[in-house]
């Protein structure tokens, strides 16, 4: 297809043909066999368990904020209906926790990382996110990897508001990474150029964590 066949209707339209052009969302998503679904050394549950570092932080929807800033065309500083303004989205995936469990088809509504993305527009020295959390709770991944197609911005699981516990009123889902990537309380993103370790990662685990390749700890 030649390009003036692409229609050209909106500003978002324009912007998510740019990142497509440059191939910055190419590695976000592999597709994989049914039966490499679970990860090596998990076992499945049904219930869904609680991790933290202890202090569940609450956060009336008033005070409430996402900072989005670093390398960005445009800061952010969004309050619940301007996030929420931005688009909803729906995502069915797998949890796959480095404590050994996994987790399938939570069904995740809220806001798509690539519909953030297209708003901020991360310039060219842009690699990595580092995420930081009402609680304190840091943690890394590459860009390209925050900006999988399927992960979210989640405010309901299971078509309900997620609760406090799980990290409500909204947390990162990044399906094909280990969940202590999948910031609960989310407050703070930085697009950064360097890879800088968040908390698990300054305490021994995987600066990456791909669940199908055991990255668990540092030396994995
Ligand atoms: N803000 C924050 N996010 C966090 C954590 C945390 O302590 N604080 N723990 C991580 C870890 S280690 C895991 S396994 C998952 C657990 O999420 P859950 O309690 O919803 O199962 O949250 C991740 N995100
Ligand atoms: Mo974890």
């Amino acid at each position: 297809m030649s390009d003036d066949q692409i229609p050209t209707d909106s500003k978002l339209t324009t912007s998510k043909r740019r990142w497509a052009a440059e191939g910055k969302f190419l590695t976000g998503r592999v597709s994989r066999p049914e039966t490499e679904r679970l990860p090596p050394g998990q076992h499945l549950v049904k219930n869904w368990p609680v991790l933290d570092l202890g202090v569940q932080p609450q956060i009336s929807l008033s005070s409430w904020r996402l900072d989005v800033f670093g390398f960005v065309e445009k800061l952010f500083s969004l309050d619940w209906a301007a996030f929420q303004a931005i688009g909803q989205s729906t995502h069915v995936s797998d949890i796959h926790c480095v404590t050994t469990w996994s987790r399938y088809d939570n069904r995740w509504e809220g806001v798509s990382t690539r519909d953030l993305l297209d708003l901020v527009m991360p310039t060219a020295e842009a690699h990595h996110v580092l995420l930081t959390s009402y609680d304190g709770y840091t943690t890394n991944l590459p860009l390209a990897d925050f900006a999988a197609e399927d992960a979210i911005l989640a405010t309901a699981w299971e078509g309900q508001p997620l609760t406090g516990e799980h990290g409500g009123p909204m947390r990162l889902v990044v399906p094909h990474l280990y969940f202590w990537k999948s910031a609960k309380w989310l407050n703070r993103i930085e697009l950064i150029g360097a890879d800088r370790a968040g908390f698990w990662e300054k305490n021994g685990y995987h600066m990456y964590g791909d669940p199908w390749r055991e990255q668990r700890y540092s030396d994995d």
